[in-house]
C-alpha cells in the first residue's frame, strides 16, 4: 500500500503549489467518515467548506448521477435538455424565488449575481451608465476571480493580481450606520455573508441582516445574500438569512447544492430582477447542464427529506454548548451557528489541526486562529460525542 508521502510528493511536483493541505490523502468517503491511502480512518469534520452537508457518497445523489451519466451530461444551452426544468422548479419551490439561474462553481454564481445586480441598476433604477456601485464589507470571502479578489480585504487575495474592476465599495461588517452612509444615488446592491466563512466564522449581532434589508428597502438597493457556505440547512435553517426572517433581494448557493457530487451553483431572485438578463447577456457551458441537474434535484432531496437544517439547528446547539465547556486557557472564544462552529484561539490553530488529525478528526484553520468544525449535516450524535473527548484532549493537551 502506497503512503500519504507518496502522493503528496507527487502531488509538490506536478500541482501548482496554490494550497497548504494536512497531510492526508483521502481514497474513500462514507457518511461523515473519509479514509486515507494507508487505510486510517478519520471523522469529517469540514466537509469540504459545507459541500458536504448531505455526506460523503450519498446513496440518493450517487444513484442519480450514476442514472444520468449514462443517459446525456450536456448539451450546452444551445438545446434544453429534459433534467434543468425540474432541478430549477425544486430549487425555486424550496427557497420561495420564482426564478433559479444555474452556474458551476460559488465564484461564478457571484459574478452572475453581480451582473444581474448591475443590469437591475441600469435598466430598472435608472443609474447613469458605467456608474453603479455594489457595496461589499471587510473580511468578506466571495471566491477567487479577479472582479472578486478585487474586492477582497485581504492582502494575499489580491497582491499580485491587479488591476482590478471598479465599482466595488468597502464597509465594516455588521455596521448598518457604514451601510447607510455608503449608500448613493449609483447603488445598485449590498453583497454580503449572512455569517462570515473564511473571515473565521464571525457571527454579526441579532437584527443585523434585518436592518441591512430595511435600509437596502428604503434607497431601492438589491440586498445580495451569498449563502454559498452558510445555505442549505448548514446553520440550522434553510437559509442563514431564514434566523432574521429577511427574505433577501437575491440569494446566491452553490457547495451543498449537488452534495459534493458535482460543481452546481445557482442564483435566486424574482422575476422583476431575474427578467434582465436576455438572450446572449450571459452563459456558461456547463451551467445546468443534465448530470448537475439531476445531482442537485437529488441533493435537495436528501437536505428536505432528511431534515438537515432541523438536524444542524439541533446537533449545532448541543455541540456548540459542549464546545464552550472544555476548560482550556488556549481558546478565546467558541462562535458559530448551527453547525458552522468556529473555536477561537489565542495561538496558530495549525498545529491543533494536524493533532486532530493524528487523533481520527479532520477539522481546516481559518484566518490563522480559527479551528472550524463544520461537519457533514448527516452526521449522528453519537459521532460527535466520540469526537468531543479527542477535540478536548487536543484543546487542553
Ligand atoms: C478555496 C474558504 C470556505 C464561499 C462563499 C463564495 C465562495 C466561497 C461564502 C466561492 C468559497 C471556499 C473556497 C475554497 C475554500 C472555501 C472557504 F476557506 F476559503 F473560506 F468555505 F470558507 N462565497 N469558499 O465560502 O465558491 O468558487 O470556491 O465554489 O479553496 O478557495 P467556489
Amino acid at each position: 500500500m502506497k503512503k500519504n508521502k507518496t502522493y503528496v510528493q507527487l502531488t509538490d511536483r506536478y500541482s501548482a503549489h496554490n494550497y497548504h493541505p494536512l497531510p492526508v490523502v483521502l481514497t474513500q468517503g462514507k457518511g461523515a467518515w473519509v479514509w486515507d491511502v494507508e487505510g486510517n480512518k478519520y471523522l469529517d469534520m469540514l466537509s469540504a467548506y459545507s459541500a458536504l452537508n448531505q455526506g460523503h457518497c450519498h446513496p440518493h445523489i450517487v444513484k442519480a448521477l450514476n442514472t444520468q451519466a449514462k443517459r446525456l451530461t450536456l448539451t450546452s444551452r444551445a438545446f434544453h435538455n429534459d433534467q434543468m426544468a425540474f432541478f430549477l422548479k425544486k430549487l425555486c419551490a424550496l427557497s420561495g424565488y420564482e426564478k433559479a439561474l444555474p452556474m458551476n462553481s460559488g465564484a461564478e454564481a457571484v459574478e452572475t449575481a453581480i451582473k444581474v445586480a448591475r443590469k437591475w441598476g441600469y435598466t430598472k433604477k435608472k443609474v447613469e451608465k458605467d456608474r453603479a456601485e455594489i457595496i461589499v464589507c471587510e473580511n468578506n470571502f466571495h471566491g477567487r476571480t479577479t472582479t472578486i479578489v478585487g474586492f477582497s480585504t485581504e492582502a494575499q487575495y489580491r497582491n499580485g493580481f491587479g488591476c482590478f474592476a471598479p465599482g466595488f465599495v468597502t464597509i465594516p461588517y455588521n455596521d448598518p450606520a457604514a451601510l447607510e452612509k455608503a449608500i448613493n444615488q449609483n447603488t445598485v446592491g449590498f453583497l454580503l455573508e449572512p455569517i462570515q466563512g473564511e473571515g473565521g466564522v464571525v457571527v454579526p449581532d441579532k437584527g443585523y441582516l434585518k436592518e441591512g434589508y430595511k435600509i437596502c428597502r428604503k434607497h431601492n438597493v438589491l440586498l445580495i445574500d451569498d449563502e454559498i457556505q452558510t445555505g442549505l440547512g448548514r446553520t440550522g435553517a434553510l437559509f442563514a438569512c431564514d434566523h432574521e426572517k429577511v427574505r433577501p433581494d437575491i440569494i446566491i448557493v452553490g457547495k451543498a447544492l449537488s452534495g459534493g457530487c458535482y460543481p452546481v451553483s445557482a442564483v435566486l431572485c424574482d422575476d422583476h430582477i431575474m427578467n434582465v438578463l436576455k438572450p446572449g447577456d450571459h452563459g456558461s457551458t456547463f451551467g445546468g447542464n443534465p448530470l448537475a441537474s439531476a445531482v442537485g434535484i437529488a441533493a435537495l432531496e436528501v437536505i428536505k427529506k432528511e431534515r438537515l437544517a432541523q438536524r444542524a439547528n439541533k446537533l449545532g446547539a448541543w455541540f456548540m454548548k459542549e464546545l464552550s465547556t472544555i476548560d482550556s486557557p488556549l481558546i478565546k472564544e467558541v462562535r458559530g451557528r448551527g453547525l458552522l462552529i468556529g473555536v477561537v484561539l489565542k495561538e496558530k490553530a495549525r498545529p491543533y489541526c494536524e493533532r486532530l488529525m493524528e487523533r481520527g478528526i479532520l477539522a481546516k484553520e481559518t484566518h490563522e486562529l480559527v479551528v472550524r468544525f463544520a461537519p457533514p449535516l448527516i452526521i449522528s450524535k453519537q459521532e460527535l460525542s466520540w469526537a468531543l473527548p479527542r477535540i478536548k484532549d487536543v484543546l487542553t493537551g
